[in-house]
């Protein structure tokens, strides 16, 4: 059965004028390696630690400033929040079809809430805590191609031509800001694109963004605003002590307009010192070690990296059930061809780097997890092919090939195509990363013995579900599993209502 909401009654949960506050219990271990009898033995001992959550409930005007707005992902998603506002619909050859938000976590999933008669009750992933409505977002951002959003719209070819047509009057007049354009880090076959661009120095390019950002808060009176960066991938930067490496010196290296700092980490500087959430949905390493040191030092939230989108979601699924199965993949091949603006651009050997980077770490914590399968520092042949072919579009078509060592020397080859327009993965994605970004600004919580709720940790671990290659504070384990990052995700927000995590054991029926 499914309900639209519910409320918890507990006295371990508050609902107040505000807010909503709990008290959790986290049931965790500690583990000791010690000397027991002449032996040294791993002890794990089963531990509860108090929490306190509160939540504040009121949901501000949200606006999205998207770098790279006027790409596929960024007008595809503004389209489809347009056309789900507007309760648009539109005719294919198959059928009338409705807007909907398909393949988003928040809008489109549900968690199990328990059961009643006998029967087991679901409820909107949404219902848990109060989000943003993502028809009241307010869309904008940079691009350094001045297309306005309607004709970008038709150069993505992503959307139903019907669809677009009922859409263009809503996107005519939007229009993005001009974007930071540095050939170095993007792909030369970009240039003919860059008629849209912030002159000056590196410093001055971040005086822009932060009154760009400023601006469109006052012009379109939002309460709070989230940017994610969804332009082109870029090379990685090089980690050079002095130059990029701690705060301090990353701030000295945008003042002395030093050539390495790319454009994606200017954007983030400048969202940090706005305190305005910043999330990058590419692979590069935007966060170099200077910028993760000044969003710790300023709280600011930051998330990345690159969107999760397709094969690599796949490709967390199913090693995951391998491993998990007490099967070991030996063999990983990921093959994929794209014909769209993305697809050019990682068609240059360096920003297909970053793509290769983020894309071959996904299975490591798995691999990890199982020293019967894998030896210490063991791998599978892992190999990620990327080929642009025009011709397809934004119609991606993925084909990975998983060999396995069975039982008694036996092999099993899995072989999985996808095709799939990508943009249409990719935007239900950022919506749910700027609406976990802004809800997760609103949690503050507090262990036993700590004297002051805080918020959760800069480093956005919590979004680690919607992207490839998780940022994680310094220090802190990458988990890679899809299933784990969408339990950890759906617990905390559990726990922010005073549920306990679903454990699935059902023992009511046992
Ligand atoms: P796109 O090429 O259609 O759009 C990128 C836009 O960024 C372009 O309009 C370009 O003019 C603009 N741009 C480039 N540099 C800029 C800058 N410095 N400032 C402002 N604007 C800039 O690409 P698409 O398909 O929208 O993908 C965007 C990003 O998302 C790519 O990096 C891609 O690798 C990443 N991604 C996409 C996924 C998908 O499923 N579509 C999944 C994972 C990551
Ligand atoms: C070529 O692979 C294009 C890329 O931008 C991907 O579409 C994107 O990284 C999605 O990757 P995945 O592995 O999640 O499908």
């Amino acid at each position: 059965m499914f309900i639209e909401s519910f409320k918890v009654d507990s006295p371990n949960v508050k609902y107040t004028e505000s807010e909503i506050q709990s008290v959790y219990n986290y049931e965790t271990t500690e583990l000791v390696h010690e000397n027991r009898n002449g032996t040294y033995q791993w002890i794990v001992k089963p531990k509860t630690v108090k929490y306190e959550f509160k939540t504040q409930t009121h949901v501000p005007k949200l606006g999205v400033m998207l770098v790279g707005w006027g790409g596929n992902n960024g007008s595809t998603l503004t389209a489809g929040v347009i056309a789900n506002r507007e309760g648009i619909s539109w005719a294919t050859k198959d059928k009338v079809q409705q807007a909907n938000y398909f393949g988003s976590l928040t809008q489109a999933s549900s968690i199990r809430v328990g059961s009643f008669n006998g029967e087991e009750i679901y409820a909107p992933f949404k219902s848990l805590l109060p989000m943003v409505n993502p028809d009241d977002i307010v869309f904008g951002g940079w691009d350094i191609s001045n297309m306005n959003l309607a004709d970008a719209m038709g150069r993505a070819k992503v959307l139903d031509i019907d669809l677009q047509k009922q859409l263009r009057p809503y996107m005519e007049h939007m229009v993005p800001l001009p974007g930071i354009y540095d050939p170095d880090f993007i792909a030369a076959n970009q240039g003919s694109r860059a008629n849209n661009v912030i002159k000056g120095t590196k410093k001055e390019q971040v005086q822009q963004l932060i009154k760009d950002i400023r601006e469109f808060k006052e012009q379109n009176k939002v309460d709070r605003i989230v940017v994610l960066w969804t332009a082109n991938t870029e090379r990685y930067s090089n980690v050079v002590v002095g130059l990029n490496d701690t705060m301090e010196n990353l701030m000295a290296s945008v003042d002395r307009n030093e050539t390495e700092i790319s454009p994606s980490t200017l954007f983030a500087v400048a969202c940090i010192l706005e305190n305005v959430p910043f999330i990058n949905g590419s692979p590069q390493n935007t966060f170099v070690p200077g910028l993760i040191e000044l969003a710790i030092q300023r709280n600011c939230l930051i998330g990345g990296d690159d969107f999760k989108s397709g094969q690599t979601k796949m490709k967390s699924v199913l090693v995951d059930f391998l491993v998990g199965a007490g099967i070991k993949p030996t063999s990983i091949v990921s093959y994929n061809h794209l014909g769209n603006n993305d697809g050019m651009n990682l068609s240059a050997p360096q920003t297909f780097r970053s793509k290769e980077i983020s894309k071959s770490n996904v299975v490591d914590d798995m691999v990890a997890s199982n020293g019967i399968l894998y030896e210490p520092g063991e791998h599978p042949d892992h190999v990620v092919v990327i080929k642009y072919v025009p011709y397809v579009g934004d119609s991606k078509r993925a084909m990975d090939e998983y060999t396995s060592e069975i039982f008694m020397g036996g092999k099993s080859t899995i072989v999985l195509h996808n095709t799939c327009e990508d943009s249409l993965l990719a935007a239900p994605i950022i919506l749910d990363l700027v609406l976990l970004a802004e809800l997760s600004t609103r949690i503050q919580l507090k262990a036993e013995g700590e004297g002051k709720f805080h918020t959760f940790h800069p480093v956005a671990t919590i979004l680690s579900y919607l992207t490839k290659a998780p940022l994680v504070p310094p220090g802190t384990p990458v988990v890679n599993a899809l299933s784990k990052q969408r339990a950890m995700l759906e617990n905390i927000l559990r726990a922010c209502v005073g549920l306990a995590p679903e454990n699935n054991m059902i023992l009511e029926y046992k």
